[in-house]
């Protein structure tokens, strides 16, 4: 397998955490997003929507998105489980796992695509460009404030985020609460559940890659 990879971007992380946690070793490329590599044709033919992560397996299928990836791994690699294991697990992870991408994820990437000089006209991921709208930036930050009150709710009542054990779904949140910091929007310190859940994870040896 080859793993497309970019060690400074959050997605990748993700997908860099899944594959520690399942004590694979996969051959890695590092994509330069910040000279616009993945815009490459070269790139472009591996993934036409221009992001990372991307996995190409041992049959040659190329598979882009983090849930994708981790759906091909899950199945072909089954133990350590992360993705559930009854049907009620598996649903809460993958519920869990789309709250994190959508009021996480996407509102740090509305806040820091929609503000940094750096991205302008790079509101958006991948080969389009799309101009920035300063509106989406103070929405990014209200939505990601209402996400963390209801990350310490659930994690109040439960040790992990979607089930009794660590999953997918504790992944996705600890990427993006940590990669907050890019916006100076870390999860809230009087926040004790999620402040001792964060500290579990960063202890995990795939948290260090
Ligand atoms: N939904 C995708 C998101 C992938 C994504 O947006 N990756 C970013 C890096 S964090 C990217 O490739 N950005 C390229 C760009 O900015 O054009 C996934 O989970 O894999």
């Amino acid at each position: 397998m080859i793993f497309y990879d970019c060690s400074t971007a959050p997605s990748p992380r993700r997908a860099r955490m899944f594959i520690a946690e399942k004590g694979l070793s996969v051959e890695t490329r590092e994509v330069d997003l910040r000279n616009d590599a993945h815009r490459s044709p070269e790139f472009l033919s591996i993934n036409p929507w221009g992001t990372v992560p991307v996995l190409v397996t041992e049959s040659g299928q190329q598979i882009s998105e983090n849930v994708a990836i981790a759906t091909y791994l899950e199945a072909a690699f089954p133990q350590p489980p992360l993705m559930g294991q009854s049907p009620e697990e598996k649903g809460s992870v993958a519920m869990w796992n789309a709250i994190c991408e959508f009021h996480a994820g996407w509102a740090i990437a509305e806040v820091l695509r929609n503000s940094s000089p750096a991205l302008k006209e790079r509101a958006l991921p991948g080969p389009v460009n799309y101009t920035q709208i300063p509106d989406l930036a103070e929405r990014g930050a209200k939505r990601l404030g209402v996400f963390y009150e209801t990350l310490e709710t659930r994690l109040q009542e439960s040790p992990w985020l979607a089930s009794g054990d660590f999953t997918m779904a504790d992944i996705t949140a600890f990427v993006f609460c940590d990669f907050a910091r890019i916006v100076k929007m870390s999860p809230p310190l009087e926040n004790e559940a999620t402040q001792d859940w964060f500290a579990k994870i960063r202890a995990r040896p795939s948290a260090t890659l």
